[in-house]
C-alpha cells in the first residue's frame, strides 16, 4: 500500500468511527466502534501494523503521524460520547429516582382530637341543635355551688354518694374540685333569668379507684331547662330526641325511677343498644323547688328539668372500647383508631 493511499485509509476510517461514535447509542456500541477502528485488529490498528512496509522512513513518519491523529481523534470522539451517555443515564436514573416534595406538602399528616373531645364537641352540636345554649362553669368550687344549693345542707347523707376531693383554701371543707356539672345549673340561673334551655359540660373529679367504667377524672354534659309549664314529659321527649340524634334512629331511651337531692322526681336515663343491651348514661328529673329558692326563683311560677350524662362512657359506647382506662394511657396507637 502506498503512503498516500494508507494516510487515506487511515482518515476515512477516522471519520467513519468518529461519526459513529457521535450518533452511538449505547457503551456497547462505542466499545464495538473501538474494536473495529482503533484495536489491534480494528481498521486502524491493522493500518499500523503496515507501517513496517513503507521503505522511506519520511513516509513511515508522515503516515505514523497520520495515523497517530486518525487514533487519537476516533479515542477523543468515543471518550466524549461516552461522557454525555454516561450523563443521560445519571439524568434518567435521577428523575426515577426523585421524590415529589410537592405531593408531600400537599398532604401533610395530620392528628385528630380525643375521642372524648369528639364526643364532648358532638353533644353540644347536638344539643345546640336542639335549640339549647353552652355554657361551662369552673372546675374548682365551693361547697355552696356544688352542694349546698343543690338542696344537699351540711351533713346531708347524699354528699356521701359523691368521693369529694377537697382543696386545701380558705376554711377546711369548703373548696374542692367539683364532683359533677350540677354547680354549674346554679350559676346559670344566678346570672340569667329564665327561660333558660343550656349545656354545661366539663371535666368533674372524684375520689373514685379507675376500673373498665369509673375514672377519677372525668367528664360530664349537664342540661338545664327553666321556663314556664315545663313537664316530665318534657324531660322525656328531649332525651329521646337526644338519643337518637346522638346514637342513631335505632336507639331507644328510658326513665327509671331514681334519687337526686336537686331533682324531684328524679330518674336514671338509660339507652338500648340495636342489639337490646340497657345502658346506664346518666341522671335527670325535675329541677327541686329547693334549688329554685337557692337562686331566688318562684318554684310556683317556673318549673324546669336538669340531667347530667357520663360524656366518657358516651365516647366508650359510640367506638366499642371495653375499658375506660384504654381511652387515657396516652398510648397514640389507640388514638389513631379513632380519627
Ligand atoms: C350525677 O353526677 C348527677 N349530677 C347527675 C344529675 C344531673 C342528676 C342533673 C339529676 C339532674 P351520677 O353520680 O350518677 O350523677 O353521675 C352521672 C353519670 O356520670 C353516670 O351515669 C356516669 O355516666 C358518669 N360517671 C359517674 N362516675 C363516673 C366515673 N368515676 N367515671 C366515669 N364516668 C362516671
Amino acid at each position: 500500500m502506498s503512503v498516500d493511499a494508507l494516510i487515506e485509509a487511515a482518515a476515512s476510517a477516522r471519520d467513519e468511527a468518529t461519526a459513529a461514535a457521535s450518533a452511538a447509542t449505547s457503551l456497547e456500541e462505542l466499545r464495538a466502534i473501538e474494536a473495529r477502528t482503533t484495536a489491534k485488529k480494528g481498521a486502524l490498528g491493522v493500518l499500523k501494523a503496515g507501517l513496517g512496509k513503507l521503505e522511506a522512513a519520511d513516509d513511515k513518519r508522515v503516515a505514523g503521524q497520520a495515523l497517530n491523529e486518525a487514533v487519537a481523534t476516533v479515542t477523543a470522539a468515543i471518550g466524549a460520547r461516552e461522557r454525555e451517555l454516561a450523563g443521560a443515564a445519571r439524568e434518567l436514573q435521577l428523575a426515577a429516582e426523585r421524590i415529589d416534595l410537592t405531593e408531600i406538602a400537599a398532604r401533610p399528616r395530620r392528628g385528630h382530637t380525643h375521642i372524648v373531645t369528639q364526643a364532648w364537641e358532638r353533644l353540644e352540636d347536638v344539643f345546640v341543635g336542639l335549640g339549647f345554649q353552652v355554657a361551662e362553669g369552673p372546675e374548682v368550687e365551693s361547697d355552696w355551688y356544688n352542694f349546698e344549693a343543690l338542696n344537699m345542707p351540711e351533713s346531708h347523707p347524699a354528699r356521701g354518694d359523691w368521693d369529694t376531693l377537697f382543696v386545701e383554701h380558705g376554711e377546711p371543707g369548703t373548696v374542692l374540685l367539683r364532683t359533677h356539672t350540677s354547680p354549674v345549673q346554679i350559676r346559670v340561673m344566678e346570672q340569667q333569668p329564665p327561660p333558660i334551655y343550656m349545656v354545661m359540660p366539663g371535666r368533674v373529679f372524684r375520689r373514685d379507684t379507675p376500673d373498665a367504667t369509673h375514672m377519677p377524672v372525668f367528664h360530664q354534659i349537664e342540661g338545664l331547662v327553666v321556663d314556664r309549664g315545663i313537664t316530665m314529659a318534657d324531660l322525656a321527649g328531649t332525651i329521646e330526641a337526644f338519643t337518637k340524634a346522638f346514637f342513631g334512629s335505632d336507639f331507644t331511651s328510658r326513665l327509671r325511677p331514681s334519687y337526686f337531692p336537686f331533682t324531684e322526681p328524679s330518674a336514671e336515663f338509660d339507652i338500648r343498644t340495636p342489639t337490646g343491651a340497657w345502658l346506664e348514661l346518666g341522671g335527670c328529673g325535675m329541677v327541686h323547688p329547693n334549688v329554685f329558692r337557692a337562686v331566688g326563683l318562684d318554684p310556683e311560677e317556673w318549673s324546669g328539668f336538669a340531667f347530667g350524662f357520663g360524656i366518657d362512657r358516651m365516647a366508650k359506647e359510640r367506638h366499642g372500647v371495653g375499658d375506660l382506662r384504654e381511652m387515657f394511657t396516652g398510648d397514640i396507637r389507640f388514638s389513631e383508631q379513632f380519627s
